[in-house]
């Protein structure tokens, strides 16, 4: 226990100090030295965005540019210890998540995927300026559980080509049973009621909040 807590120390201060190459070295010793995958995911890797993410939000100790390569460095330990669970973990669900068309707003969504795998879901990310159509069609050969749009800026958040028009094409299929929708971005975070405006199951206002909300949406 005492050893588990330093490695999440150091580990920490790595992430902290965005040294991605000494965060990975961590962890490689951590596994040579007998520390489960399962215990580098739940027990290093998730609390260390936890942690970060109150840093940055309550603190105002950590900067955004730290929080964006500890969700890049949580993703990449993550996807390397999967294959190693001893008892194979099942996935949570499978997510697809984008930015909304005309939108060139990527980091929120980078962030989200990072927290999502890092808590076991299967996440497949479309990228930026993604078209309603796309986001359905891509769902559909997946077969998502959940699609998230991620827009920061006001008309790509309220308008037609975003999450509203992904609600518009879920219903038009009749796929609004199968495919759950929730959003996020900086309009949403003005406008609590906004989600509801276009259409959306759910909002977050964070990846650990994404994490939560996207829990209680799957089956
Ligand atoms: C960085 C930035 C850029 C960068 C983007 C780089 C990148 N790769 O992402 C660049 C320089 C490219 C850029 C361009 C522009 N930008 Co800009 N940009 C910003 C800025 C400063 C920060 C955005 C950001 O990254 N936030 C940090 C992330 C971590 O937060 P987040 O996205 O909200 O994500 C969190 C949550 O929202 C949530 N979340 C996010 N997505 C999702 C999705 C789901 C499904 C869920 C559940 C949760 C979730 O979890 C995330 C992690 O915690 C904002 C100002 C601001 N303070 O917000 C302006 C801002 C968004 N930009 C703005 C504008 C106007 C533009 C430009 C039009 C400027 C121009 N004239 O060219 C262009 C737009 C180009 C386009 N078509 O998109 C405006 C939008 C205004 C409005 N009312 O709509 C803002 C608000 C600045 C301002 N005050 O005017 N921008």
């Amino acid at each position: 226990m005492k050893l588990l807590k330093e490695i999440l120390e150091t580990y920490y201060n790595a992430v902290f100090d965005s040294n991605r190459d000494k965060a990975v070295e961590i962890v490689k010793t951590a596994v040579d030295n007998g520390i489960k995958p399962e215990e580098i995911v739940f027990k290093i890797v998730v609390p260390t965005i936890e942690r970060l993410l109150t840093d940055l939000t309550e603190k105002q100790d950590a900067t955004l540019a730290q929080h964006f390569i500890c969700s890049k460095v949580s993703a990449e330990v993550t996807d390397a210890m999967i294959p190693l669970f001893a008892k194979k973990q099942a996935k949570k669900g499978r997510i697809l998540l984008g930015t909304a068309m005309g939108d060139f707003h990527g980091l929120g969504k980078k962030i989200v995927a990072g927290c999502l795998k890092a808590h076991m879901f299967e996440v497949h990310d479309l990228g930026i300026n993604v078209a309603p159509e796309k986001f359905v069609d891509e769902a559909v050969r997946l077969d998502a559980d959940v699609i998230g749009v991620s827009s920061m800026m006001v008309h790509s958040a309220r308008g037609e080509k975003g999450a509203a028009g992904v609600r518009k094409l879920l219903r038009e299929r009749d796929l609004e049973g199968r495919i759950k929708l929730v959003v996020g971005g900086a309009p949403y975070q003005f406008d609590h009621k906004l989600y509801e405006i276009v259409g959306a199951d759910a909002f977050a206002e964070n990846g650990i909040e994404a994490v939560k909300i996207i829990e209680n949406l799957v089956p």
